[in-house]
């Protein structure tokens, strides 16, 4: 059995397409169903549907052999522990910092509200600038609005978000899209399996572009 754990949304719109093309098709619609293990046309593949933070915990424990996870959140959990072969180029959108419209840079520390905690860090440990961190979940642009924070980090596609809330994007941290992330030990035990699915979704990234 291969297992696939994706997250619902636009990753599944992307994603899609182009399990399609390599001729995996669910049994059932994802978005509409409240199964979390689907089924697909290929009696050994099956789909995960999982929150997009958890997909690589369950890819690098074996839980899933693959999985599709934007870039943002293949950074934030860090580490060594998954292979990242293919760059999906779907969903697509930047990493930024901003702010609100015209706002004077502060005096003291910079304080940023995020849920990107890690990748924030380093940014601006590169930088060489103290900051204070503030962890959140969610409706980040709220904190600059209200004075938890001067700034957020969050990925901005469009920017409306931004704007409807009086923010602007600021400072571009990276480009964002998705990638393909394998499990090591899948890699390994079921390399020919895996690597033609790498070079089948391949194939249809080339061919949708
Ligand atoms: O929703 P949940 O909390 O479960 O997790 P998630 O928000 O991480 O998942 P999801 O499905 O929203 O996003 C999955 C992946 O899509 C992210 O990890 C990114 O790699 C990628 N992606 C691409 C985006 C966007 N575009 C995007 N626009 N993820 C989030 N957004 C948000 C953005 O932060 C803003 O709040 O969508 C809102 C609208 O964006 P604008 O700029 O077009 O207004
Ligand atoms: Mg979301």
């Amino acid at each position: 059995m291969l297992t696939i754990a994706l997250s619902k949304g636009r990753i599944l719109d992307d994603t899609l397409p182009l399990l399609a093309a390599a001729g995996i098709v669910p049994t059932e619609n994802p978005e509409k169903s409240r199964k979390l293990i689907i089924p697909t046309s290929q009696d050994d593949v099956r789909l995960l549907i999982v929150r997009a933070t958890d997909v690589p915990t369950y890819v690098e424990h074996g839980a899933a052999d693959l999985g599709v996870a934007g870039k943002d959140v293949l950074m934030e959990y860090g580490g060594q522990g998954l292979y990242e072969p293919l760059d999906l180029k779907i969903a697509n959108c930047k990493l930024m910092t901003a702010g609100r419209v015209g706002a004077p840079e502060p005096k003291g520390r910079l304080r940023v509200a995020t849920k990107f905690v890690n990748v924030a860090k380093q940014y601006y440990a590169e930088q060489g600038r103290q900051v204070d961190i503030i962890k959140l979940y969610g409706s980040m642009e709220l904190a600059p609005l209200v004075g938890l924070a001067d700034k957020i980090i969050d990925v901005v596609d469009t920017g409306n978000t931004l704007r409807a809330n009086g923010l602007e994007p600021q400072e571009l941290i990276c480009h964002i899209s998705s990638r393909l992330v394998v499990n090591k030990a899948s890699m390994k035990m079921q390399h020919g399996r895996i690597q033609a699915l790498i070079d089948a979704l391949q194939h249809a990234i080339e061919h949708h572009a």
